[in-house]
């Protein structure tokens, strides 16, 4: 019945469903056959709610029972069709099937024999099955060693009517926070998740979360909780607020309520009433969205009947044995991530017979077509969407190459001519053949040129150049072939030596310099070459005296009021200065005098100013960082030790002022110790708070203590600040050893510590002493036996 209101519903939502998802029917099933035709529908009243959902999803058909997975994929399988004409995607399908699932708790798992649940439905609902009554409870037992009776994670993804189940709450009230994970493998984009429970209630609160790094982090997808109060309290999430990001984690009421108390379904929507839901691949935010490689069910608290609270709390066992989670069925409805250039995603790879690759078209390459293919990365690769048709194309390389690379600066600057004759992309291509060169293969490599001819995409677009080595450079020129002569020839025909050359056909480099030559004059007349009034030497290769930096030969320059001569360095131009004068032509004062051109020594002292000494106008002495004084002779606040001025580096927190004295020590306020006062001075502690100890003199030694105020204490005393005796010693501030003398005391001493403060032993009546150890005056012979302690005379006894 169940696979025919699927069919019905197929009608009515008017998709046609594909041959894969009829295929995929058609295994369920056989499988569902072969389990023993278990497949009897219990007439249950589904929740209004989940039709009302249903409907939403379906686009206002009513639909009944667990045909939502149906129907949702029907829905997205006409979605992509109607888009299939702009874009490619491959098709949804149940990707939770089969996947590698672990529990962190399974009932009858980790504990000793099998393990009692019963159920929370009363006794009469079942009348047909065989049902174990305890205290008029349907009960059973977990037993991972009777096929009959296990309920291992794997059983909520193999598509049968078995369930996993947790450990009832009898085994232990953690078991309300029990974990499902399920690996899928691979990457996908994930559109619903769908649950169904096997014999418990949907769980109270818990938490749908995805992973996108295999299971290295996670992420909440959404909150599932019984009130809008716990949405607040446990995850800070407002239920009532809509939707309004692709990525809003929302918390869900409507899926924890108590009834059904068996078989209750949660349909989840991750892509449907979201903002860009319509426009998927325009929303890099929701694709990220719907990408996971894991999916966890966190469940934190199962759901209670109200009667029951109480019992559950105080772990009543013959309540908290019926608390557990149950699921029946797990499906997750996604698809491979294509990247809209692929429709169909198998194994492709013999060796990975779980891995799905996308079957790329389009020129991409890779599991999710992600790059484009080798030889077509003209175009930067990208997505194909609605919006944005792509398609990865060849590069232009003439047939010269099959390789080429996408560069972004060459797509940037138009370099890179692509198949239409267009500069678009950024495509270089790469080991050209034919003696071809260049971003297209579109040039002759060096020493071959291309004849008028030949078109770009012939093998033989390149020819050899025909060139006299003597003359030439060995290349030669496109179309002509004209060969290129070498610098000491002139173009074009090499006929004759170039400018700066003399001798043809040798052409030896001229023997005159030229810059400092007066005209053209290559070779010297008997050994001299006419100079320009700057230049010197037989070949004007020289400065002449008064110049300086050749080739340039500049006048000097100096300045005659400050400089000696008018002679300068040939290399540097400096002139040589008069004493108090500086600079290049000697027209400034020297560092340490000032107001040229007068030139008068800076009162200051050296040691305690900058490179200039002073200010060169006005003879301000220019002061190094800690100096001061109208002659920077001494140091300022806050430094010490002049002529070596170096900061105190007073702490701000143990310090009265910035300065310290000439030895650099600062000034401490009280507490605070040593130059600088950034430690405690004895008997403070914890820098910078610098505490006072406060040691108890009496147990102390010194008044010191470790950096958590602990002072160091005698023999025998004890405490933080030894305020108190070490066990076994009392009497503080004497803090005796207990020694006392056994044949002195009496015999009901209770120690030492029983007495009141200041005695310390309680002696027999003819017994003194500290610790009982001396008869008293007129008794002797103290012995334990004695009950007095010591004989005496007894004067009544005769
Ligand atoms: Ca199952």
């Amino acid at each position: 019945r169940r696979w025919n209101s699927g069919r019905d519903s197929r009608h009515r939502g008017g998709a046609q469903t594909s041959s894969s998802l009829s295929r995929e029917r058609e295994r369920k099933r056989n499988r569902e056959a072969e389990c023993g035709g278990k497949t009897k529908v219990k007439k249950k009243k589904r929740k209004k709610r989940v039709e009302q959902f249903l409907e939403r999803a379906r686009g206002g058909v009513g639909l009944s029972g667990r045909m939502w997975l149906s129907a949702i994929l029907a829905g997205l399988l006409l979605v992509v069709r109607l888009s299939r004409s702009e874009i490619l995607t491959p098709p949804y399908f149940n990707l939770a099937e089969g996947k590698e699932i672990v529990a962190s708790a399974t009932c009858g798992v980790d504990t000793t024999g099998p393990e009692l649940y019963c159920k929370l439905v009363g006794a009469n609902a079942d009348q047909d099955e065989d049902i174990n009554l305890i205290q008029g409870q349907v009960c059973d037992y977990c037993d991972p060693d009777n096929p009959e009776k296990r309920h291992p994670p794997e059983y909520a993804v193999d598509g049968m009517e078995t369930w996993w189940q947790s450990p009832p709450l009898s085994r232990g009230m953690k078991y309300n926070e029990v974990n499902l994970t399920i690996n899928l493998g691979q990457e996908f984009h994930v559109a619903y998740v769908y649950m169904r429970m096997g014999n418990s209630p949907r769980p109270g609160l818990w938490i749908l979360e995805k992973s996108k790094d295999y299971g290295k982090t996670w992420s909440p997808w959404q909150y599932f909780s019984d009130s809008a109060n716990d949405c607040l309290t446990y995850f800070g999430v407002d239920s009532h607020k809509p939707i309004i990001r692709d990525d809003s984690v929302i918390c869900t009421t409507e899926f924890s309520k108590v009834v059904p108390l068996e078989g209750g379904e949660i349909p989840i929507s991750i892509l449907n009433n979201r903002p860009s839901a319509k426009h998927y691949f325009n929303s890099t935010l929701l694709q990220e969205w719907t990408r996971a490689t894991n999916v966890r069910f966190r469940f934190l608290r199962t759901k209670n009947l109200l009667g029951h609270l109480m019992s559950v709390v105080r772990q009543d066992p013959t309540v908290t044995r019926r608390y557990f989670y149950s699921i029946k069925d797990i499906s997750i409805g996604g698809r491979c991530m294509c990247n809209g250039h692929a429709d169909i995603c198998d194994i492709q790879d013999p060796n990975m017979p779980k891995k799905l690759v996308c079957r790329c078209q389009h020129n991409t390459c890779g599991p999710q077509c992600a790059t484009c293919c080798k030889g077509f990365e003209q175009k930067k690769w990208r997505q194909s969407t609605a919006s944005k048709k792509f398609t990865c194309e060849p590069c232009n390389c003439f047939g010269h190459s099959d390789e080429c690379n996408y560069d972004p600066e060459i797509d940037e600057k138009h370099l890179s001519l692509d198949i239409h004759g267009n500069y678009e992309g950024g495509g270089i291509c790469q080991n050209c053949r034919h003696n071809t060169e260049g971003i297209n293969c579109n040039r002759c490599k060096p020493k071959f040129y291309r004849p008028r001819d030949k078109p770009l995409n012939a093998t033989d677009v390149c020819q050899p150049c025909d060139c006299d080595h003597f003359y030439s450079t060995g290349n030669c020129a496109d179309s002509t072939g004209k060969c290129e002569c070498r610098k000491e020839f002139t173009p074009p025909d090499c006929n004759s030596c170039n400018y700066g050359y003399f001798g043809y056909p040798n052409c030896r480099p001229c023997e005159c310099h030229l810059q400092g030559t007066d005209g053209y004059h290559c070779e010297a007349t008997e050994g001299y070459c006419p100079c320009k009034p700057n230049y010197a030497g037989h070949y004007c290769n020289l400065c002449a005296e008064g110049y300086y930096n050749f080739p340039e030969c500049l006048p000097c320059d100096c300045n005659p009021l400050g400089a000696l001569s008018d002679v300068c360095d040939v290399v540097s131009g400096n002139c040589t200065c008069k004493n108090n004068y500086g600079g290049r032509t000697c027209n400034i004062c020297e560092d340490g005098y000032f107001n040229y051109p007068l030139c008068t020594y800076c009162n200051c002292d050296a040691r305690g100013t900058q490179p200039g000494i002073c200010d060169k106008s006005d003879g301000v002495c220019l002061c190094r960082e800690g100096y001061g004084g109208i002659r920077c002779d001494q140091c300022i606040p806050g430094y010490y030790g002049y002529p070596n001025c170096r900061p105190c580096n007073c702490s701000s927190v143990g310090s009265s002022t910035v300065s310290c004295d000439a030895a650099g020590k600062c000034s401490c306020l009280a507490n605070f110790a040593g130059r600088t006062c950034s430690q405690c001075s004895p008997g403070y502690y914890m820098y910078p708070e610098c505490i006072a100890c406060n040691c108890e003199s009496h147990g102390s030694i010194g008044v010191s203590c470790d950096g958590e105020g602990k002072c160091q204490c005698r023999e025998n005393f004890d405490g933080t600040r030894c305020e108190q005796c070490k066990e076994g010693y009392y009497n503080f501030p004497t803090c005796e050893g207990c020694n006392c003398d056994p044949a002195g005391i009496v015999a009901t001493f209770q120690g030492c510590g029983s007495l009141p403060p200041g005695e310390l032993c309680q002696c027999k009546d003819r017994v003194e002493g500290r610790i009982c150890n001396q008869c008293k005056p007129l008794y002797w012979n103290l012995q334990p036996y004695n009950p007095d302690g010591c004989e005496g005379l007894n004067l009544f006894e005769k």
